[in-house]
C-alpha cells in the first residue's frame, strides 16, 4: 500500500465510518479513521491464518491468562505490517502528525504487571514465529485503576479504556455460551449430572494480532458476562425500574474490573467467579472448535495445547474433566489423562501468600461438581502413588498450585534460578514423583515492542549496521560486539541514548513541570511496588547519599535523577507507605539548594505500558534489587538490558542469566544470594546487626525516624523505620552496605562516559536471548509440541 493509497482510506473511514469530515476530526477521529485503515489491511491475513491453521490440521495453543496487559496497538499493528512510513507520509498529508495520533490511543490495560505483559508479547511472538494460537482471557470493563498522587499518597480512580470505541475489536454475538454457577448435583441414567442455579452469558470479542512482516495473524478472544435474560419487563411494568436492569447488572459484574493486586491472593468469590468464568467459555470454545474437525476425542492431546497462565485459569482440569466424563461419556481415568494430555501449567511465583487457595466451602457452594471431581482426581493421584504426603485439598482448602500441577502435563518456571527452587520448595513432593514434569522456559519479549517501536533511534543505528534481520531473529545483535571497540560506533549509540534522555526530559518539563540535566545519570525503578521488590532500598540509598552530599558539598558527585514508577495494590498498605515516602523524601531533595544539583527524586504517576515504552530507552542505570529468592524472573530487567542500561541488580530470577551472558564486568552485582538470604534470615537480631555495622544505614533510617521528610512530624514513617529495624523480613538492611558499594561502582564507571557506553553496547549485544520468540520456540518444542504453520 502506498502512501496516498492510505491516505485515501484513511479519508474514506473518516466520512462513511465516523461521519466526520476533515474541516471539523478531532485528533481522536483521526486516529479512529487511521486505526480503521489499518485495521482493514489485518483482516486479510487473519482470515488467511485462520484457514491455513484448518487446512493444515495443526495443533492450536491456546493461552487461558487472567490478564492481558497490551497497552496501545496502533503503531504495533502498522510497524508490523510495514506501513510506519507511509502512515507518517499519509497524516503529513492530511495536515496531521503520526506520533500525536499514535499517543491519543489509551493503554488497554488488562493486566497488573509482568504475568500480564507475558502474556501480550507471547501473542505477538505466537503471531510472528506463525504458531496457530488463540489468548483467552476477560474483557474487563475496567482495566488498572488509574493512580494519581495527592499530597504525596497514592489515590485510584477507575481506568475508563472503553469509554472510548475500542477499534480493534469485533464482537462475535454468535460466539457465547451460558456458565453457571451453584446449584446442585444428581445422578441421572449413571452419569452425574450438574444443575447450576445461575447463569451468565458468555459474549466473545475478538482481537487479531498481526505478527511481524503481516505473515500471520492470531486471535485474542476475550470474554465479556452478560445477562441470560438481559431485562425484567415485569418488573419495569410495575415501576420497579432498578430492579428491572438488576439482572444485567449483576451478571456484569463478573467482567467489571480487573482485581489489582499483585502477587497476593484473597480468596474472594467475585475472584473464583472470574476465574470459572473465563475458563468454562475458553474449554468450551475449544472443545467446539475440536468437535467440528474430530469426530474422536482421544485425539484432543494431539490436536490441543491448552496454557494455564499461573493458577487463575487451573479449574481448566476439573473443568475438562467435567465435559469429557459427564457430558462426553468418558470413562473417569482416561478423562483424566486426556485433560492432562491437553493442560501444561506455568508457575510464576514462589511467595506463600500468592499461592492460590479456595475454600472447599465456597468452591462446593459454587462449583459443586467441580469440587467432587477434585476429591477424585486428588484420590486417583493418591492410589496411584501411596507414598505421597501432600493432598490437594487439606485443612478445608483446595491448594491450586497442587491442582494445577497434578492435571498439567508439563510444569514451568520462569527463570533459570525459579524453576530450581520450584522443586526444591513448592512442588518438591510432587517433582520427586513426576520428575519429568518441571522444565524452564525464562521469560522473554517482544523485539518488535520493546526494541523496534519504543526505541527507534537506536534500531536505525543498529540496523544500519547489521540490517533488519534482527527484528526477529534478536541474537543477530550479537554481530555488534566487535562495534563496542569502535569509537565512532559507540559516539552513533551513545548519541541514540543522549537524544532519548533529552527527549523524556523534555516530556517530564512538559507534564510534570519539572527538570531534568539530560547529563545526570538516569536511574530507573520502574515496577509495582512490593516491599520483596525492596523500592525502599533504593529510597534509603538516596536518603544516604543526599547527606553525604551534604556532608561535602564540593565533592566529585556524579549527577544522579532517580526515577520511580509503579502502582500499589489498593489494599497493601507497607507498599502505599512506601509511595508516600519516595514522594515525600523526593519532596526535600529536589527543593534542596545544595543537593539537588546532583540528587533528583522523580516519580511520575500511574507508571503503565506506554510510560515504560518512554522511561525505557531513556535509562542509564536499571533498578532490578529484589531480595535474592523472591522476583521468579522480571521482565523490565531485559527491556532496560536490551536498550543499553546497565543493571545494578542481585542474583535473583532472569538477573542471573542477564549477568551471565553480559558478562559480570557489564552488570552491576550486589547483595546476598537466596541460601545466604535464607541463612541470614535466621538470625533474628539480622537488621540490628546491619544497622550497627553501617553508620550511613543507621543515619538514613533515623532522618525518616525524626521526620525529616515529614516536616517533623516523627509519626508520620514511623511504621517503615520500625519495620526496617526490627522484623526487615526481605532484608533491606543486610544488603544496604553492598547495594551502597556497587552505586558508588555505578558512579564512578559513569563518570567515565567511554567506558560506560562500552558496558551498554555490549549489554545491548549479547542480550538478544532474551526474545519472547526465542521463549515460545522452547514451549512449542519442550512442552506444546506445536510447529509453526509457514513454510
Ligand atoms: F503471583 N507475576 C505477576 F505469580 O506479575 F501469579 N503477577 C502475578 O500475579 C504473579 C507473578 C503470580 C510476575 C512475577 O512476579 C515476575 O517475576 C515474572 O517475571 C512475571 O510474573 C512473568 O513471569
Amino acid at each position: 500500500m502506498t502512501a496516498p493509497e492510505l491516505r485515501d482510506a484513511i479519508l474514506r473511514h473518516l466520512t462513511y465510518s465516523l461521519g466526520k469530515d476533515a474541516g471539523t476530526a478531532t485528533v481522536y477521529d483521526w486516529r479512529l479513521a487511521l486505526s480503521y485503515a489499518v485495521r482493514d489491511r489485518i483482516v486479510d491475513p487473519w482470515f488467511a491464518s485462520t484457514k491455513a491453521a484448518y487446512a493444515k490440521q495443526s495443533k492450536r495453543v491456546y493461552y487461558l491468562s487472567m490478564e492481558f496487559l497490551i497497552g496501545r496497538l496502533l503503531e504495533d499493528a502498522i510497524v508490523n505490517i510495514g506501513l510506519l512510513d507511509e502512515a507518517g507520509e499519509a497524516m503529513n498529508a492530511l495536515g496531521q502528525d503520526l506520533t500525536t495520533v499514535m499517543l491519543d490511543e489509551p493503554d488497554a490495560a488488562l493486566g497488573n504487571g509482568g504475568l500480564g505483559r507475558l502474556a501480550a508479547c507471547f501473542l505477538e511472538s505466537l503471531s510472528t514465529i506463525g504458531t496457530p494460537a488463540y489468548g483467552y482471557g476477560i474483557r474487563y470493563e475496567h482495566g488498572l485503576f488509574k493512580q494519581s498522587f495527592f499530597e504525596g499518597r497514592q489515590q485510584e480512580a477507575p481506568e475508563e479504556w472503553l469509554q472510548q470505541v475500542h477499534t480493534w475489536e469485533f464482537e462475535r454475538p454468535e460466539a457465547a455460551f451460558q456458565i453457571g454457577f451453584g446449584g446442585s448435583v444428581k445422578e441421572q441414567g449413571g452419569r452425574m449430572l450438574w444443575s447450576p442455579d445461575e447463569a451468565v452469558v458468555a459474549t466473545a470479542h475478538d482481537t487479531p494480532i498481526i505478527g511481524w512482516r503481516g505473515r500471520w495473524a492470531n486471535t485474542l478472544r476475550l470474554w465479556e458476562a452478560r445477562a441470560v435474560h438481559g431485562f425484567d419487563l415485569g418488573a419495569f411494568n410495575r415501576g420497579d425500574y432498578f430492579g428491572a436492569a438488576e439482572p444485567e447488572a449483576s451478571a456484569r459484574t463478573i467482567s467489571r474490573v480487573l482485581y489489582p493486586d499483585d502477587t497476593t491472593e484473597d480468596g474472594k468469590r467475585l475472584r473464583l467467579k472470574q476465574e470459572y468464568f473465563f475458563t468454562a467459555a475458553s474449554l468450551r470454545d475449544v472443545v467446539r472448535r475440536f468437535d467440528s474437525e474430530y469426530d474422536d476425542l482421544s485425539l484432543l492431546p494431539q490436536k490441543v495445547a491448552i496454557q494455564l497462565n499461573d493458577t487463575h485459569p487451573a479449574i481448566a482440569g476439573p473443568e475438562l474433566v467435567r465435559i469429557l466424563h459427564d457430558e462426553k461419556g468418558m470413562a473417569l481415568d482416561t478423562a483424566i489423562e486426556t485433560a492432562r494430555g491437553c493442560l501444561n501449567y506455568t508457575n510464576h511465583t514462589l511467595l506463600p501468600e500468592a499461592l492460590e487457595r479456595w475454600s472447599e466451602g465456597l468452591m462446593g457452594d459454587l462449583l459443586p461438581r467441580h469440587m467432587d471431581l477434585i476429591r477424585k482426581i486428588d484420590e486417583v493421584h493418591a492410589k496411584e502413588y501411596p507414598a505421597r504426603t501432600v493432598a490437594m485439598v487439606e485443612n478445608g482448602d483446595v491448594k491450586m498450585g497442587e491442582l494445577a500441577f497434578t492435571m498439567a502435563s508439563h510444569v514451568n518456571g520462569v527463570s533459570a534460578l525459579h524453576t530450581e527452587l520450584m522443586k526444591e520448595t513448592v512442588f518438591q513432593e510432587l517433582h520427586a514423583l513426576h520428575p519429568e514434569r518441571i522444565v524452564n522456559q525464562t521469560n522473554g519479549v517482544t523485539p518488535r515492542r520493546w526494541v523496534l517501536s519504543a526505541n527507534p533511534r537506536l534500531s536505525s543505528l543498529v540496523s544500519g549496521k547489521i540490517g533488519m534481520n534482527w527484528v526477529d531473529d534478536l541474537e543477530q545483535l550479537k554481530e555488534l560486539e566487535p562495534l563496542a571497540e569502535d569509537s565512532g560506533f559507540r559516539g552513533d549509540y551513545d548519541t541514540a541514548k543522549r537524544s532519548n534522555k533529552a527527549e523524556l526530559s523534555n516530556w517530564f518539563a512538559k507534564t510534570h513541570g519539572v527538570k531534568l540535566d539530560p547529563e545526570a545519570m538516569f536511574d530507573v525503578q520502574i515496577k509495582r511496588i512490593h516491599e520483596y521488590k525492596r523500592q525502599h532500598l533504593n529510597i534509603l540509598e538516596a536518603i544516604a547519599l543526599w547527606q553525604e552530599i551534604h556532608d561535602d558539598p564540593n565533592g566529585d558527585w556524579t549527577p544522579r535523577v532517580k526515577i520511580f514508577g509503579g502502582k500499589a495494590a489498593p489494599g497493601y498498605y507497607f507498599a502505599k507507605e512506601i509511595i508516600y515516602l519516595i514522594n515525600s523524601v523526593a519532596e526535600v531533595l529536589n527543593n534542596d539548594p545544595v543537593t539537588s544539583k546532583y540528587l533528583k527524586v522523580v516519580y511520575p504517576p500511574n507508571y503503565n505500558v506506554s510510560l515504560a515504552e518512554q522511561l525505557i530507552p531513556a535509562a542509564d542505570l536499571s533498578e532490578q534489587i529484589s531480595t535474592a529468592g523472591k522476583e521468579a524472573s522480571g521482565t523490565g530487567n531485559m527491556k532496560f538490558a536490551l536498550n543499553g542500561a546497565l543493571t545494578i541488580g542481585t542474583l535473583d530470577g532472569a538477573n542471573v542469566e542477564i549477568c551471565d551472558l553480559v558478562g559480570p564486568d557489564n552488570f552491576f552485582l550486589f547483595g546476598m544470594t537466596e541460601p545466604q538470604v535464607v541463612a541470614r534470615r535466621a538470625d533474628p537480631e539480622h537488621a540490628a546487626n546491619a544497622i550497627a555495622a553501617d553508620p550511613r544505614l543507621a543515619r538514613a533510617i533515623e532522618a525518616i525516624r525524626n521526620g525529616a521528610f515529614s516536616g517533623g512530624d516523627a509519626e508520620r514513617f514511623k511504621p517503615i523505620a520500625d519495620d526496617l529495624s526490627g522484623k526487615d523480613y526481605f532484608l533491606v538492611c543486610s544488603d544496604f552496605t553492598d547495594y551502597w558499594r556497587a552505586q558508588r561502582e555505578v558512579d564512578a564507571a559513569y563518570r567515565d562516559s567511554d567506558t560506560w557506553t562500552r558496558m551498554a553496547v555490549l549489554n545491548t549485544a549479547r542480550s538478544g536471548w532474551f526474545s519472547s520468540d526465542r521463549t515460545i520456540r522452547g514451549y512449542m518444542s519442550d512442552v506444546w509440541r506445536a510447529s509453526s504453520a509457514l513454510a
